[in-house]
């Protein structure tokens, strides 16, 4: 990688920066979604969530998913109902706090909401009649609907305690707070990097270069340019295959990216992990060279 090319990258990434700040026209973003329906909610007796502004509000989204997913992995459907309900609400809520985000991303969050209140009702149905397997299918639904939220934000923007909006790269980093409902990829490091590698995800289930190489123990930015319309991830585990070592997930026309350092010289299986996708074929590698 040469240093002229790390340079006009980094400083396209800084130019990208600039016009997120400004891009608020937006203390409209609320009116786009009818307000919830309080009183339906009062009917089940459910007290309204405590939630403080944005961050508040994805981290209870976040909490009742997992409590459902909790249930679902135990098979004590029984309460499932109860903890989607809140759901759509607290998308509703998300998107009244977004305002910072432009137009487009907050479409795309607008019509996640929407779709929010099909997946809870979907949860809750499948839940009550027992169907495990079609809970676990609406809760996957959830965890789309919820992926397709968080990557329309900023990264930091919905943890609390960050920057927020303005201070990032329209290539958002797939970092620990971007990735807040899984644990951080372990290979992911906060320093500048020293090396960019950049992979396309195709449409065709490949990724170009099929093969990507880094150097051990120096930061390198991946990039996962996703140059087709659907969602796709890049995936290493680690070597115990526990956690992910790298993880990137992109949606349809968008980059993202994240530095790691990996100091374990080896070949490793890329996978992307949107349902399907790896069985069809959609691997490759990573080789980490020895310095
Ligand atoms: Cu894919």
């Amino acid at each position: 990688m040469s240093k002229t090319i790390l340079a006009a990258a980094l400083a396209a990434a800084v130019l990208l920066a600039l016009p997120l700040e400004g891009s608020a026209d937006s203390q409209h973003g609320g009116e786009l979604l009818a307000a919830p329906e309080e009183g339906h909610h009062a009917s089940h007796g459910g007290a309204s969530p405590q939630v403080e502004g944005l961050a508040g509000a994805w981290a209870a989204l976040m909490a009742g998913r997992d409590a459902i997913a909790g249930d679902v992995e135990s098979g004590a459907l029984g309460e499932i109902h109860t903890k989607a309900e809140p759901l759509p609400r607290l998308a509703a809520i998300l998107l009244e706090r977004s305002g910072g985000l432009d137009a487009g991303k907050r479409a795309r969050v607008e019509g996640a909401a929407k779709q929010m209140a099909r997946v809870a009702e979907a949860l809750h149905v499948a839940a009550d009649g027992g169907h495990a397997a079609r809970t676990r299918k609406a809760l996957s639904q959830l965890d789309g609907l919820l992926e397709l939220i968080r990557t329309q934000y900023p990264v930091g923007a919905l943890n609390e305690g960050s920057g927020g909006y303005g201070d990032h790269s329209n290539t958002r980093d797939s970092s620990p707070a971007a990735h807040a409902h899984r644990a951080t990829p372990a290979g992911v490091v906060h320093v500048p990097p020293e090396a960019i590698v950049h992979v396309r995800a195709l449409d065709t289930l490949r990724f170009e270069p099929r093969r990507i190489e880094v150097q051990a123990g120096i930061p390198t930015r991946i990039e996962l340019e996703n140059a087709g319309a659907a969602e796709h991830s890049l995936v290493v585990k680690t070597a115990g295959g526990d956690r992910d070592w790298v993880h990137i997930h992109v949606l349809p026309g968008a980059s993202e990216a994240a530095t790691y350092r990996l100091d374990t010289p080896g070949t490793y299986p890329v996978l992307c992990t949107i349902p399907g996708h790896t069985e069809a074929g959609m691997v490759g590698e990573l080789v980490v060279l020895v310095r």
